[in-house]
């Protein structure tokens, strides 16, 4: 690794050792800049912006090497710096390189042979420090980009089942915390089967995609997101949200769909593609299960295809009619239950 072309800046107050050192460094071929004390040294760090090493002694007056290196680490520069001192003391070797100076070379009579591979070594070891601490940031984006990927539905490019596993239960403990309601909305395509078989794979594909992307329309607010589920089944999550906010959102995304206007011959309630949606919402309570809703908002699901598809159902329909299928204790619970706008898990 060549290292003569380096900016050395050398802070050295006695101007006989000085000019000694300079001399070493220019006999070498290094570009030599010379300051007196640490804050001269400092002053010209930051107005010349390009010294690649600094040589500092130790006692200077003003600012010594000691509080030179931890100035510049307290700010966070990573420029290495090489104290060069005949303080023989071994504490004050070790307080020094835990303040961060690379080196710590002393001025005997051996300093010829020691300054310049001490430099090439600095050098080296930065460089070598430098590329450590790229090849680490490009792993961390490289990772993150991975994360991003590993939460996305390669198909329809929206958020898959994984990300809603993640991030829903985040926002269930958040909303329970916050003693705030919950709506998950599922989304199945009506006659999907068919609409593959008589378009073909393809054709269902392309046709996911549009759904997905109309889906993800329907929301307005930052925190909402739809994910794929499944095959053809889209779940939607808005956090904060009474079941009356998740019907509207519900309702648009059934517009959108519609639409979209995908011709589906063979579909028993439309010319086009069209949706059955189950909503369920809720205001968790310390205990309530997060299954239990997505299996309400399913069921809510099966309601609305049972009753003809094409239609939005919630866990509150559900309620109404279990209220008039029972009777006693359990119909009071349930009618009780819809007085309030969500159910409490
Ligand atoms: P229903 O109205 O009751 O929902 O009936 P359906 O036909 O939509 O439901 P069913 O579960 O019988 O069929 C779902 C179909 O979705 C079957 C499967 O081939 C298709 N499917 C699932 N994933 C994909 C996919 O990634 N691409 C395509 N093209 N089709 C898919
Ligand atoms: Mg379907």
């Amino acid at each position: 690794m060549p290292t003569n072309n380096l900016k050395i800046l050398l802070v050295e107050d006695d101007p006989f050792a000085r000019s000694m050192l300079e001399v070493i460094l220019t006999t070498e071929g290094y570009n030599v800049t010379l300051a007196e004390n640490g804050s001269e040294a400092l002053g010209i760090y930051y107005s010349e912006s390009d010294i690649d090493i600094i040589v500092s002694d130790m006692n200077m007056p003003e600012m010594d090497g000691l509080e030179l290196i931890r100035t510049l680490r307290d700010r966070e520069e990573v420029v290495p710096v090489i104290i060069l001192t005949s303080n023989r003391e071994i504490k004050v070797a070790v307080k020094t390189i835990y303040s961060g100076a690379s080196a710590y070379l002393l001025k005997d009579e051996n300093i010829e042979d020691t300054f310049i591979p001490s430099i090439r070594k600095t050098w080296e070891h930065h460089m070598l420090e430098k590329e450590k601490q790229q090849l680490l940031k490009d792993l961390e984006r490289k990772n993150k980009e991975l994360e991003r990927l590993s939460y996305l539905d390669p198909l329809t490019g929206i958020s898959n089942r994984r990300y809603f596993d993640v991030v829903m239960g985040q926002e269930w403990r958040r909303v329970t915390r916050e003693k705030v309601p919950i709506s998950i909305i599922m989304i199945d395509i009506d006659y999907f089967k068919l609409y593959n078989d008589f378009y073909g794979h393809q054709e269902g594909d392309r046709c996911l995609k549009l759904v997905a992307k109309a889906l993800g329309d329907a929301l307005m607010r930052p925190g909402d997101f739809v994910a794929r589920y499944g095959g053809e089944e889209f779940i939607g999550v808005l956090p904060n949200s009474p079941l009356r906010g998740a019907r509207e959102v519900a309702g648009r995304m059934q517009i959108n769909i519609e639409e979209l206007e995908i011709l589906h011959e063979k579909s028993d309630i439309s010319d086009y593609v069209t949706v059955s949606i189950g909503i369920a919402c809720a205001f968790p309570e310390q205990n309530s299960i997060l299954s239990e809703l997505i299996m309400q908002a399913d069921k809510a699901l099966y309601s609305a295809k049972n009753n003809g598809r094409n239609r939005i159902h919630s866990n509150k329909d559900l309620k109404r009619s279990q209220v008039s299928q029972n009777s006693g204790s359990e119909a009071i619970k349930f009618s009780m239950e819809l007085n309030s706008e969500s159910a409490v898990l």
